[in-house]
């Protein structure tokens, strides 16, 4: 009989543009060879351009969500993405206590607190910024925000290496075990270094900047390959090394759509194979 493959869940909204949100998630779970489950937070009426319109899924849906499939299906390692609102991001701490999933259970959490669009549309409400830091973070096993994420979480604003380092000291201050401090916002550095703080060592994470515009979904990218390397037992340090190597290809491989800023695809060039026209 075929093996069950493990099983990473994302807590996360759709983009109807397909490029970030769960529907990043998804594609990258699949590319990373882990079954991809999903807890949907919002919708939004997205496009290459902007968010215009966003419904949020009721908190106790999107909790029923995780609970349903981690008892029957089971999950190996678990990430958040948009939570939108401080009742979800409530009911999302609660489920996951009651299915072992963040610190102080079996299961390891990555939480990426999305605040926005690369356009600026707001996907969290403001009020809903305090809720990240008190609910979620004690419970996560590593945060992976960017610069701007950085700045509204900890009031920190990074320019530099050195900034960098107070950031993840700052995150894990306020509870995560780990904070991975991304810099591909830094963009006069000529590379693109993320920092990984596991709360002892820092460790940064280089790669050369690359001249594209199309960097849609890059930061959901990033957190779902670190949940599936978790996912298939790597340790956190691996998994962030590996994380960082997929998201680096998924840029190099990105591609424009529509008028706007187009996602960066793990799948589109690197998929070898069409599944219909090759194999048994
Ligand atoms: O990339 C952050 C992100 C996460 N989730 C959803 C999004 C976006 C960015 O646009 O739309 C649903």
């Amino acid at each position: 009989m075929t093996p069950t493959p493990p099983r990473a869940l994302t807590i996360a909204g759709s983009d109807s543009g397909g490029g970030a949100g769960l529907q990043a998630d998804l594609r990258t779970f699949f590319a990373c060879r882990v079954h991809g489950l999903v807890a949907v937070t919002a919708v939004t009426v997205q496009n290459s351009l902007a968010v215009s319109a966003v419904a949020e899924i009721p908190a106790g849906i999107v909790a029923a969500q995780i609970e349903t499939v981690a008892t029957d299906i089971g999950v190996q390692a678990a990430k958040t993405g948009m939570l939108a609102s401080a009742e979800i991001i409530e009911a999302v701490a609660k489920a996951c206590d009651r299915v072992d999933i963040g610190q102080g259970g079996r299961i390891p959490f990555v939480v990426d607190p999305v605040a926005a669009s690369m356009h600026g549309d707001p996907l969290l409400h403001k009020d809903a910024l305090q809720a990240l830091r008190s609910e979620l973070f004690p419970r996560a096993t590593l945060v992976t925000p960017n610069l701007d994420e950085v700045a509204l979480l900890t009031g920190i604003g990074v320019r530099n290496r050195a900034d960098q380092r107070d950031a993840a000291v700052a995150l894990v201050e306020l509870g995560a075990g780990c904070a991975l401090v991304k810099g591909g916002h830094m963009r006069d550095d000529p590379e693109c270094v993320d920092l990984f703080y596991d709360g002892r060592t820092f460790t940064e994470l280089p790669a050369a900047r690359m001249d594209t515009k199309h960097t849609h979904g890059s930061g959901d990218t990033m957190a779902s390959s670190i949940t599936a390397a978790l996912a298939r037992g790597m340790d956190l340090p691996a998994a962030v090394r590996y994380g960082k190597r997929f998201v680096t290809r998924s840029v190099r491989a990105a591609y424009p759509l529509g008028a706007g800023v187009g996602p960066v695809s793990p799948m589109w060039r690197l998929a070898q194979e069409d599944p219909a026209e090759s194999g048994p």
